[in-house]
């Protein structure tokens, strides 16, 4: 018979890490991946407003970005993602303003410091906007090009007589990209910062997923808000890449019991691993609460929780033990009936993650097809 230390020995990948903790380890590393981004602009063009939705905060919630009708911002101030602790969306003071001069801006905001730009504009292109433009690509920085306010330009257009959506949204994007010609050509999208349901912000995702390094991209990706299926399946699909990444071991080494994993660690574990992917599919309360205000459907708030996303949400609000998530996880798959008690492999443990993933990825679903965001 082989003592239990020698199981364990043989259990363990070359690393030296059982699954669960590599797991963790992976989702850490991409909690922990730097992204700087600079949101620039004149006054008032919506740039702290953009920063709550992409953080998914009302302008009202406590650790929102002020907002206001007269210059509000009037110093750079990081604002930090809640669920990807180092993403930062900076918000930077309007540019030409008395206080902030179109010529120091650039030296005076550290230009060097961020990853990328979005600079806002509202309703007409301004010479300030293409100054921060030609500045950002002579530190060789990228820039985006968000023209907000586009909910308001619809509204005020829509009753002309002839009015056409599509041709109207060309106008405006082509208005833009002309006056943004003498720096290239220029990526533009259209959005409104108050619902970034509407318009272009799918395809500014998409286009920031193809341009910054892989590392980043995902980083991007699991902190932008669940705005679509579309936006849901590529969260998944990191997730689903993190389990499979952690779970590669050796096939034998994948069948053995690992007898000397602590059940009370690996449960913190997984109750851990997925309290973050409730979070980043969006299925928490505060979350709910505030797709359920944006498209308007007040049951969302209220809807059928299964009993995993219950043991969830306690969890989440308690800030406390996490154990009570990965007992219910264990409780779902076939094995040794109480796994507390007993050991637990390789194999089952990533059938594990990928049930639980299944779990919620099919939840998030849900809520999308209910809030018709499909
Ligand atoms: N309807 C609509 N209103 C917007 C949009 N973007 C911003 N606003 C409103 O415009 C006003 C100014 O927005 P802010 O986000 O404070 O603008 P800012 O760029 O941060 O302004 P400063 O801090 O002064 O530089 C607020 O009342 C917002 O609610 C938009 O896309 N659509
Ligand atoms: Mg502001």
């Amino acid at each position: 018979m082989t003592s239990r230390r020698s199981d364990e020995r043989a259990a363990r990948p070359a690393s030296g890490e059982p699954t669960l903790q590599r797991a963790q380890e992976q989702i850490d590393r991409l909690l922990n991946v730097s992204l700087n981004v600079a949101v620039t602009g004149e006054s008032g063009a919506g740039k702290s407003t953009f920063i709550n939705a992409f953080r998914n905060l009302g302008d009202e919630d406590e650790g929102a970005a002020e907002t206001g009708v007269t210059e509000t911002t009037t110093e750079p101030t990081p604002y930090t993602h809640p669920t990807m602790p180092n993403v930062t969306l900076w918000d930077l003071p309007g540019v030409g303003t008395p206080k902030f001069k179109a010529k120091t801006y650039a030296k005076a905001m550290k230009f060097d410091r961020y990853d990328f730009f979005l600079i806002i504009s509202s309703r007409r292109f301004r010479e300030n906007d293409l100054m921060l433009a030609k500045e950002i690509k002579q530190k060789k920085k990228q820039f985006y090009f968000i023209r907000s306010n586009i909910d308001i330009d619809i509204a005020n257009e829509e009753n002309k007589r002839g009015f056409n959506r599509e041709e109207t949204l060309s106008k405006i994007r082509r208005n833009c990209k002309e006056n943004l010609s003498d720096v290239g050509d220029s990526k533009v999208f259209l959005i409104n910062c108050r619902d970034l349901t509407a318009f272009d912000f799918e395809e500014l995702v998409e286009t920031l997923n193809s341009e910054l390094p892989q590392h980043k991209q995902e980083a991007l990706l699991l902190s932008v808000p669940v705005t679509s299926v579309a936006i849901l399946e590529k969260k998944v699909k990191i997730v689903e890449k993190v389990i499979l990444g952690a779970a590669t071991v050796s096939g034998a080494i994948a069948a053995v019991p690992v007898p000397g994993l602590s059940f009370a660690c690996d449960m913190a574990m997984v109750g851990s691993f997925f309290t973050t992917c409730y979070h980043i599919f969006g299925l928490d309360d505060k979350s709910l609460k505030k797709l359920s205000e944006r498209v308007n459907k007040p049951h969302l708030k209220n809807l059928d929780k299964s009993p995993l996303l219950k043991e969830l949400a306690q969890n989440s609000a308690a800030r406390m033990g996490v154990s009570a998530v990965g007992e219910f996880l264990c409780s779902l798959i076939p094995g040794p009936g109480s796994i507390a008690a007993a050991a637990i492999s390789f194999t089952t443990t990533r059938d594990l993650l990928q049930k639980g993933l299944k779990k919620l990825a099919d939840e998030a679903r849900r809520v999308l097809r209910e809030a018709g965001l499909q």
